[in-house]
């Protein structure tokens, strides 16, 4: 990774936004250990969004632009919905496709890639609503996996279809009413994480946001994977606190509750051993190379 990718043409520089400016300064493009913790103490990557104050989406996308490896050289691919509302304000590049079509897009454009930068490393992150990716979407996301394309699928599970009022979704749980869906689920949530698995990804993980870490290392994990094996999936449950009828400073607890023993969205992550062995070697690496970062650092002192 290279902050040399990121700059300002000196000729512009005195005419660009001073928030982007303040990006091209004090992002962390480049840095191997961006993560979490950088947020509050460094310019983030998405300068402001335009969902309801409190959506659980919001604090997603702060979690994963700054959990992602190699955001210079990152396309996310997005899809109608409330998600589509961020990617305006994100420092990262970004595609809006039809509704639906956001996995086939992704494999173009990562075969693409390939051919066009051989030598670098290039990820492509598909981020799309539950109704794009398990529903009318669900042929492109299901073959997308089927043909093992190298790239990380992310869907924000709010069991709805937010963005046009609250229609129901497959992965609505059983019995929800939901403003446009007024006689209630009647089948059970489809488990898409399982069938994921089961249909060739080497890694999956289904999650809440309520905690910054277990997200970085999904979202790590999930890309680097995608990079050396093939698809891999995260499903990140974002509830629609309108829809479920919460106030806007109760998403958190709703997440929390849907986590804890017993819950709807308990962290399960499905892996083959391959990968298992991986991530275990992959997470050493990483120990190490912090660890001679630090002392590099103290021996500066
Ligand atoms: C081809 C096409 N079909 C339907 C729509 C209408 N549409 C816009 S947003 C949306 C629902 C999005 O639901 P989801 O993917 O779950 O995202 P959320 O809004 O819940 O985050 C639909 C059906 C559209 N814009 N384009
Ligand atoms: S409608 Fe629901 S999912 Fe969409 S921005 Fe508002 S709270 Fe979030
Ligand atoms: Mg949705």
């Amino acid at each position: 990774m290279s902050k040399e990718r990121i700059q300002l043409c000196e000729d512009l520089a005195d005419i660009m936004p001073s928030e982007y400016q303040d990006m091209v300064a004090n992002a962390t493009f480049g840095n191997t250990s961006r993560g979490w913790k950088d947020i509050g103490t460094s310019k983030e990557l998405i300068e402001e969004h335009s969902l309801c104050a409190g959506c659980p989406e919001s604090i997603a996308f702060r979690f994963i632009l700054a959990s992602i490896p190699n955001p210079e050289d990152t396309v996310f691919v997005g899809s109608t919905g409330c998600t589509s509302l961020v990617f305006p304000h994100i420092g990262v590049h970004n595609i809006h496709s039809l509704f639906g079509n956001q996995n086939a897009i992704a494999s173009g454009l990562q075969r693409a890639l390939k051919v066009r930068f051989p030598d670098r490393i290039k990820d492509v992150v598909v981020l799309a609503g539950d109704g794009a990716t398990v529903d009318i979407g669900l042929d492109m996301t299901m073959q997308s996996w089927f043909r093992q394309e190298k790239f990380t699928t992310i869907c924000f599970d709010n069991e709805l279809y937010a963005n046009t009022g609250g229609q129901e979704s497959g992965l609505m749980q059983k019995g929800f009413v939901a403003k446009m869906a007024p006689v209630g689920k009647v089948f059970e949530k489809v488990r898409l994480p399982e069938i994921a698995f089961e249909s060739g990804c080497h890694y999956v993980a289904c999650l809440t946001v309520s905690k910054p870490n277990r997200v970085e290392k999904a979202i790590r994990n999930a890309i680097h994977v995608s990079r050396e094996f093939g698809p891999t999936y995260v499903q990140l449950y974002t509830p629609c606190i309108l829809e479920i009828g919460k106030q806007s400073m109760e998403g958190l607890d709703e997440m929390k509750d849907a986590e804890s023993i017993g819950g709807r969205f308990v962290m399960k992550e499905f892996m083959t051993d391959e990968v298992k062995e991986y991530l275990k070697e992959l997470d050493a690496k990483e120990k190490e190379e912090k660890k001679a970062a630090k002392a590099k650092a103290a021996a500066a002192k």
